[in-house]
Formats: structure tokens, C-alpha cells, sequence
């Protein structure tokens, strides 16, 4: 190619620009220079994302966001959350209302590409289920034709269960609902027969909203892969990048057995792999464009990938499964941190 033709083809990939708006660093500037995060977030999933009653998040989801927090600013209490509907939460990034969306969204290509946004990690493996309420004495999601259906729009949930249904030529009503505690009040008062969600969602929801968990089973079938994990705008790449090993650096420090609760005895450690983590040899941090002590702050304040795992989803009696460790036949791998 001719120089020329180069910087043409360079200015016209320029104006494609397709949900691009953001100059490189303008999310990381604009995060340190007002000294909060913005955290998109579930409206109130148990376990993912609830607000207590001054509005302060906690969760899974949430914790990444106060990891992040974290890192850029030394301050895991520096985040606004905004609770966002799974019909909301693309266009509130895409206009930068929020810098970070950390809210049970699954990782698909059109997503990553066409809405202009990036995945970052994968936090949480999951897969899309069917909740039904135990005296319909279904066993199994075969047997759901011309059921009526609870799903929310804007998502994968809505997209499967019509490949699902066709696929095994069957037929169903949906019964499409935007909030979540509407449609979880359409579910739970009978209006349809049956909820479909990613099965964590299920798991939440029928622990903590059910009126009797036990009266609603979730049926054995997964008809989907749902990858979740924080998204950010395209645009960024240092913002981006900064998410992206923040996850990986608290799944590195599952695997090396580093805690909350034990980080300072590895700081005299002699393991090339644990100093550099802990930026006792220094590097990481520079590369990274923060401070050496990133993710011993990030270990020592909000916890390893597993400790975060336990501290919200276990209680909710979802086994680790995909989430485990590589290590431990799961599918949790972190990048090489060098
Ligand atoms: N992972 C799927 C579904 C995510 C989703 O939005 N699920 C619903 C049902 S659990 C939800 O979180 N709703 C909460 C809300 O709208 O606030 C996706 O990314 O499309």
C-alpha cells in the first residue's frame, strides 16, 4: 500500500467510529478527574447487585466495580452505582452515563462489536434455565410446549428461548416484561407458567424472592452458554485494560492461595509469580499505568476471585461448577501477570 492509501484507510476506519466516541484515556481521565466510578449495575439481583436502603450496592458484580475503584483510585467506596434494566444498560454505557457495566451481561459478538462496547472477562460461566412452579409436576424443559413464558427483553434469555422452543418444534407464549420486579410478580402471582433467566438468576430468584423456594424447581436443562462479565465502551483501551487485569489479578491470586486474609505473609514471598502480583518486584503496576500495589490493595480490601465467590454466591447455593479454578477442572483462568 502506498502511504497515501494507508492514511486513508486509517481515516476512514477513524469515521466508522461505530459507538466509539471516547478518545483513548477519556473514561480513565474523566474517572480520576471527577475521583468516582460509574457502576452500572442490576436493579437488585440477591447475590449479583442490591442496594441497601441508602442506595450502597453490594454483590458480586459490585465488588468488581470496587475493585476497579480500587485500583484507579485508591478507593473502593469511590463508585456511583446506577441501577440499570437489561433494556437500559447498553445505551446508559454507550452515552457514557456509566463507565463500567458489571451486571450479570453476557459476552456475545454483535455486543462486543456492533454496539460499539468491550468484554472485558468472563466473572461468571453460566447458562440460561427454566424455572417452573413445583406442583405442575414438569420434569423436564421437553415438556414446556404452549407454556407461557416470563422473560425480560433487551436480553440472550429472550433470543434462546425462541431458538430453543423452534428448535425442538414447540410453541410458547412469551409474556414479555421490562422490570425486574414486575416480571418476577408476573411469574410468582401465575401469569405465566414458567421464568427463564440465566439459571444464577433463577438461583436468586427463587431464593430470595420466591414466597417458598421449594414450591418452584428449576428444570436440569441449560440451552445456552452466557458468559458474564463487566463491559466497557470501545474507545478506551487503558480504561479497558485496567478492568480486564483487575479480574485476572484476583483469579491469579485464588490460584496462588493468596487471601484477604493471608496477602502480608506473601509479601516476603520468593515466587517470581507472587511478587510480581504483589508488586514486590515492581512492573506491573507501571505497565498497567498504576500503582505497584494495585493488587495487594485489591486482594487485601475486597478479596481473591473465590473469597468474592463465597462471600455472595455461595449463600445462594450455587456450586463453583465452570467457576472453578482451571485448576480444579473449572474454566477460571487468569492471563499471565508478567
Ligand atoms: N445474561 C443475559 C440476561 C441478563 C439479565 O438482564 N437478566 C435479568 C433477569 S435475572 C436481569 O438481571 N434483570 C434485572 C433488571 O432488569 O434489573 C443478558 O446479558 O442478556
Amino acid at each position: 500500500m502506498q502511504l497515501k492509501q494507508i492514511l486513508a484507510a486509517g481515516a476512514a476506519i477513524a469515521a466508522l467510529g461505530v459507538g466509539s466516541a471516547a478518545m483513548a484515556g477519556e473514561t480513565l481521565d474523566a474517572t480520576i478527574e471527577r475521583g468516582t466510578l460509574l457502576c452500572g449495575v442490576n436493579t437488585g439481583l440477591a447475590g449479583f447487585g442490591t442496594p441497601d436502603s441508602e442506595g450502597v450496592y453490594s454483590g458480586f458484580d459490585v465488588d468488581f466495580c470496587r475493585a476497579v475503584a480500587l485500583v484507579i483510585l485508591d478507593d473502593a467506596d469511590a463508585v456511583e452505582y446506577t441501577p440499570l434494566t437489561s433494556q437500559q444498560r447498553f445505551t446508559a454505557l454507550q452515552a457514557g452515563e456509566v463507565d463500567v457495566l458489571s451486571r450479570n451481561t453476557t459476552w456475545t459478538l454483535t455486543r462486543d462489536t456492533a454496539l460499539g462496547l468491550n468484554f472485558t472477562a468472563v466473572t461468571y460461566y453460566d447458562g440460561q434455565g427454566f424455572m417452573v412452579p413445583a406442583d405442575l409436576g414438569v420434569t423436564s424443559a421437553l415438556e414446556l410446549d404452549g407454556a407461557t413464558v416470563c422473560v425480560q427483553p433487551g436480553t440472550t434469555t429472550e433470543l434462546n428461548l425462541a431458538d430453543f422452543f423452534r428448535a425442538n418444534d414447540m410453541t410458547f407464549e412469551p409474556v414479555v416484561i421490562e422490570g425486574l420486579d414486575q416480571v418476577n410478580d408476573a411469574y410468582f402471582s401465575g401469569r405465566c407458567d414458567v421464568y427463564t433467566t440465566d439459571s444464577s438468576g433463577l438461583a436468586a430468584i427463587r431464593n430470595s424472592v420466591a414466597p417458598v423456594p421449594e414450591d418452584h424447581v428449576i428444570l436440569p436443562e441449560i440451552i445456552s452458554k452466557e458468559p458474564l462479565g463487566p463491559v466497557v465502551r470501545h474507545g478506551d483501551d487503558e480504561f479497558f485494560d485496567i478492568v480486564k487485569w483487575t479480574v485476572f489479578a484476583m483469579v491469579q491470586a485464588e490460584e496462588l492461595g493468596i487471601t484477604s486474609e493471608n496477602v502480608d505473609e506473601f509479601m516476603d514471598s520468593t515466587n517470581p509469580v507472587v511478587q510480581r502480583l504483589l508488586g514486590t518486584t515492581p512492573g506491573m503496576g507501571e505497565a498497567l499505568g498504576v500503582r505497584e500495589s494495585w493488587a495487594y490493595d485489591v486482594i487485601a480490601q475486597i478479596g481473591n476471585y473465590g473469597e468474592v465467590y463465597d462471600r455472595h454466591l455461595t449463600p445462594l447455593g450455587l456450586q463453583r461448577g465452570l467457576n472453578a479454578l482451571w485448576t480444579d477442572g473449572g474454566l477460571m483462568y487468569a492471563m499471565p501477570l508478567r
